[in-house]
């Protein structure tokens, strides 16, 4: 049976829109991936490291024959093709791809935290999210959205 995962993006450097696209059309020639929904885009303020270009972000749900390893394997196979390359935490980059929720599963590793505990603070992961998130989670989702006290986005 095939799972629902959703990956998180995130772009600050070069035509953000274009490198999120980008990145879709990259998850989508994967087998075992199928993107079922993209989200709008959105305008970010920059969290964490304050210095930089405003992000653009948005969210896919995909729906998944492989695991959670694989997936975030993926994931980072499509940053390091996109040409990124890591400088400091935090920092500007080409194309970002973080899996956030993979039904049913769990993991606390370095490498991978599911489902992701810093989504629930930040509105430009939580606000793509609802916007293509099913219930239950779209209702779980809200309610993280109504006690956030910062707020990112700008459009
Ligand atoms: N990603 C980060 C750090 N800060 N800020 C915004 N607005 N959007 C991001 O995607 C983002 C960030 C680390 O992954
Ligand atoms: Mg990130
Ligand atoms: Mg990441």
């Amino acid at each position: 049976m095939s799972k629902t995962a959703f990956v998180a993006l995130g772009s600050n450097m070069g035509n953000g829109e274009e490198n999120i696209k980008g990145a879709v059309d990259a998850l989508k020639l994967v087998p075992g991936i199928s993107v079922e929904k993209l989200s709008p885009v959105y305008e970010t303020t920059p969290w964490g490291y304050e210095a930089q270009h405003n992000f653009t972000n948005a969210c896919v749900k995909l729906s998944v024959d492989i695991s959670p390893e694989a997936l975030l394997g993926v994931c980072l196979g499509i940053e390091a093709g996109m040409g990124r390359i890591r400088e400091f935490r935090n920092g500007p980059r080409i194309i970002d791809l973080d899996l956030i929720i993979y039904e049913g599963e769990k993991r606390n590793t370095e490498e991978l935290k599911l489902p992701h505990p810093g989504m629930k603070d930040r509105d430009f992961v939580l606000v793509p999210l609802f916007d293509i998130a099913d219930e239950p989670l779209k209702s779980e989702v809200a309610g993280y959205i109504a006690e956030l006290t910062e707020h990112y986005i700008v459009k």
